[in-house]
Order: structure tokens, then sequence, then C-alpha cells
């Protein structure tokens, strides 16, 4: 059955996938294998295909609308394994970047952990970052990158919150395939995440709140 979900992705064939994750959630899969091993793996086989030639931009594309298709399946019943109100979170993948699907899962997986999620959407510029934090006054803001020449913007966005006087009333969080632990500390981010999961464990973390 995964595999199932894993090729209908891989194909980009968006209902397929939709009819046979609602399938598995049925048969009592949880939410969790049917991202960690038919979701997130088609993605990673989509990218190294892209990387070896055989696979073009929009065929990436449809297999990103097909995993989105899914995604929209497995959404409430995120929703509802919810605690509620651990925290705001505003979120948004960085200027440049169109990447969401990472961005959305972690948003997912916050909202289902109970957070409060703001979802800023992509290519998000560091005045509108800031603009959010002013609006909503959240206590994590969360930023995205996929591409190497998108992640300097994060940095940008942290500058732009100590030039607006706001640094200090929002916790940082950064993740997205080229981001590291490091490139955290480097650029003064207050914590970082490889993935969904840890993402969720982080902003407890961050605001204290025991697991
Ligand atoms: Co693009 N793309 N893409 N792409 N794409 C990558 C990222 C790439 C690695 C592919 C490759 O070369 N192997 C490469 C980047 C190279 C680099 O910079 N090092 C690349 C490229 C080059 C490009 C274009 C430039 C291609 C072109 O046009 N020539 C272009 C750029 C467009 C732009 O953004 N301006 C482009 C376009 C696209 C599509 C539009 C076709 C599509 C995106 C569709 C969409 O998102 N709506 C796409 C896709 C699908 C990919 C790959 C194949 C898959 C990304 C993905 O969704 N992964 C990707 C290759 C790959 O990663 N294997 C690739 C699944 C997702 C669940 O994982 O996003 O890593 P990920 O998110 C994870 C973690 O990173 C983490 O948790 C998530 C869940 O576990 N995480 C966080 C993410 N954000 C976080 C935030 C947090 C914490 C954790 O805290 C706030």
């Amino acid at each position: 059955m995964l595999d199932k979900i894993k090729q209908a992705v891989l194909e980009g064939e968006e209902e397929m996938a939709i009819a046979l994750t609602k399938q598995a959630v049925d048969a009592g899969f949880s939410v969790r294998d049917i991202v960690e091993q038919a979701l997130i793996p088609a993605m990673n086989t989509v990218g190294e295909e892209y990387e070896r030639g055989v696979r073009y931009v929009p065929e990436m594309l449809i297999s990103a609308e097909a995993m989105k298709g899914a995604l929209r399946v497995l959404k409430p019943l995120l929703a509802q394994a919810g605690i509620k109100a651990r925290g705001k979170v505003v979120i948004g993948t960085v200027e440049g970047d169109l990447h969401d699907i990472g961005k959305n899962l972690v948003a997912m997986m916050l909202e289902g952990a109970g957070f409060e999620v703001i979802d800023l959407g992509t290519e998000v510029a560091a005045e509108e970052f800031v603009a959010a934090v002013e609006e909503y006054k959240p206590d994590i803001l969360g930023m995205s990158a996929l591409l190497t020449t998108t992640m300097p913007h994060m940095a940008e966005v942290i500058e732009a919150l100590k030039q607006a006087g706001i640094r200090d009333t929002v916790k940082v969080l950064i993740g997205g395939a080229p981001v590291t632990e490091g490139y955290a500390v480097e650029i003064g981010a207050d914590g970082y995440a490889p993935d969904a999961a840890s993402a969720v464990r982080v902003a407890k973390q961050l605001l204290g709140v025991k697991t």
C-alpha cells in the first residue's frame, strides 16, 4: 500500500495519490508511516532523478502536486490529534524560494501538536516577516529555505527583526534541506530542525513546553 502511494507520487498521479492515501488511512496506517515511508521517500527519489538528469522541472512539479494532494488528506488527522494552543507560530518560505512542501509539513505537524500556525506562504520578503511578527506577535518565527541561493535571506530577516527592535520578542526557528545547525548558530537563529517531527520538538523546547 505505501509503495503504491510512493509510486503514484513519483508518477505525478494526484488523484491516485489521494485515493490511495485515503485507503491507507482507512486500513489503519499511521500518518507518520504514510509521510515517512511513502511521501518523503518519493520526493527524495524525485530529487535524485532530477540531479541525474532523468527528470525535469515540470515532472518535479506534478509529483509535488500529487504529494500535496496526499498531505491534504492527512492534515485533518494531524489536527485531530492535537492538544490545545501550545503557542503561536508564524511560518513562511523565504524570498525567491517557492518550495513549500516541507514548510507545509512542518506547519501541519505544529498544528497537530497544538500550536496556532499562521502560514505566510512562499517567497516571503524580510519586511513581510517583520510585519507579521508585529501584527501577530508569535512566540516563534519559522523560516524554510530549500535553495542554497535563498538561504541567506534567513540572515536578512533576523537582521530586519533587529532593525525593527523586535528580535527579542520572538524565537527564530529555521530549516530546509540545505540548512544546518551550524548555519543557524552562524546567523543567530534560536533553533534548527532537520525535519518536521524535530521541528515540533525544537519548538516545544524553545518555549519550555514539557514533552
Ligand atoms: Co526544486 N530544487 N527547484 N522544485 N526541488 C530542490 C530543492 C533541489 C535540491 C533538487 C536537486 O537539484 N536535487 C535543488 C536545489 C539545489 C540547491 O540549491 N542546493 C532544486 C532546484 C535547483 C530548483 C530550481 C532552481 C529548478 C529550476 O527551475 N531550474 C527551481 C527553483 C524555484 C524557486 O524556488 N525559485 C525549483 C523548483 C521546484 C518545483 C517548483 C518544481 C518543486 C517545488 C514544488 C513545491 O514545493 N510546491 C521542486 C521540488 C519538488 C524539489 C525537490 C525534488 C523536493 C523538495 C521537497 O518537497 N521535498 C527537491 C529535491 C529534494 O529535496 N530531494 C528540490 C520533500 C519535503 C518533505 O522535504 O522540503 O526538505 P523538505 O522539508 C523537510 C526538511 O527540510 C524540514 O522538514 C521538512 C519535512 O521533513 N524543513 C524544515 C523544511 N522547512 C523547515 C522549516 C523548519 C524546520 C524544518 O522550521 C521552520
